[in-house]
């Protein structure tokens, strides 16, 4: 394939939803978390009739991110009830390999994503969201701390998030503890996604600071993801490559070394292309091009490494007039980087004869 653009983040293959992708004319869709049937894991049939829905509609479904976060608490915090979680997640695993639907984004943060501010003010007055480590234990108390919702998410982006300190994780985590645990499902899991075709690929934790909550947040670093790659080796394994949160760790240097390292060991599934002003402990979000890095030279730099897979917006301001979803920050995003793509895709091409 070559190097394209997606709609994504919505939970649900709606009518609405399918042909906003339609009209900014994308060749697919991703889904966030999308709301199938089952406690514990999801259903051939369903997996089947959403990618039908979505081709029903000319597009493809690129990829689902996330399979909800209690299907594999147990298994991200190493505790008692994880081999049966492991099991489901096998087998969901294994259906979606069945059901056509070959990428499957995923990240070890039992607690999730967090924000001190879903509402700060970004250019022009556009709505964005913040983190900012001191304010963490102070919100933490007053209930303040925003976390990203990873079950049942909702169209509804105020739903999507729940105020309120950390979920009840019942224990501590260190960095080893967090490493343990994920090698021990990454080695039961990559080997059956890699027969099923499907590839699992992790997203780093956002924000990427050493511990939120008492539970250590390993995929904090490049570094931390090239161990990743180096530790489930073969087709079945690759990295989401959040480049808002890579941006996090540390802007443009932390962006173009994670690409220059995982774009030509074909460990790039696909790319999240938002960006931040400021690195941790503190960062803004913030519209392309007014960030960390610039868009055109990480575009270029993917394309030299070789990437021709999908990128998606991921998170965008919202503008004047907003819907939830955030179809105008999105709409705005997305036409920026399919203009960048196609700017590249020039130098291609013979030149002109004059
Ligand atoms: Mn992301």
């Amino acid at each position: 394939m070559v190097m394209r653009i997606a709609v994504g983040q919505g939970a649900r293959a709606t009518e609405e939803y399918l042909a906003f992708a339609v009209q900014l004319g994308v060749r697919g869709i991703q889904l966030n978390t999308p709301d199938l049937s089952g406690e514990h894991r999801w259903e051939l049939g369903d997996l089947v009739a959403l990618r039908e829905k979505v081709e029903a509609r000319g597009l493809v479904l690129e990829a689902i991110e996330n399979i909800p976060n209690h299907f594999y608490e147990k298994a991200m915090l190493g505790k008692p009830g994880r081999d049966e979680e492991i099991e489901n997640v096998v087998a969901t695993v294994a259906n979606m390999g069945k059901a056509g639907i070959g990428l499957l984004g995923f990240n070890w943060m039992p607690n999730s994503v967090w924000r001190t501010d879903l509402s700060s003010t970004g250019r022009g007055g556009a709505v964005v969201s913040a983190f900012d480590l001191d304010l963490v234990d102070e919100r933490t108390k007053a209930g303040k701390i925003l976390v990203a919702r990873r079950d049942r998410r909702v169209e509804d982006k105020k739903d999507s998030w729940s105020a309120g300190a950390t979920f009840d994780l019942g224990a501590e985590r260190s960095d080893e503890d967090m490493w343990a645990s994920y090698e021990y499902f990454v080695k039961a899991l990559v080997p059956v996604a890699a027969e099923a075709g499907v590839v699992l690929a992790l997203h780093p934790d956002d924000p990427p600071v050493p511990s939120l909550g008492g539970v250590a947040r390993i995929f904090r670093s490049v570094d931390a993801l090239k161990r990743a790659v180096a530790l489930a080796p073969g087709p079945g394994f690759g990295i989401e490559l959040c480049l808002g949160t890579v941006s996090e760790m540390g802007g443009e240097e932390a962006v173009l070394e994670a690409i220059r390292y995982l774009g030509p060991l074909g460990k790039i599934a696909y790319v999240h292309l938002r960006d931040v002003s400021g690195t941790v402990p503190a960062f803004v979000e913030c519209f392309l091009g007014e960030g960390n890095y610039r868009p055109a030279v990480v575009i270029r730099e993917l394309r030299k490494a070789g990437f021709d897979g999908f990128i998606l917006d991921d998170h965008t301001p919202s503008l004047v007039g907003d819907s939830p979803y955030g179809h105008r920050g999105r709409a705005f995003a997305l036409g920026y980087i399919q203009g960048l793509i196609e700017m590249m895709e020039l130098d291609d091409l013979p030149a002109p004869v004059a």
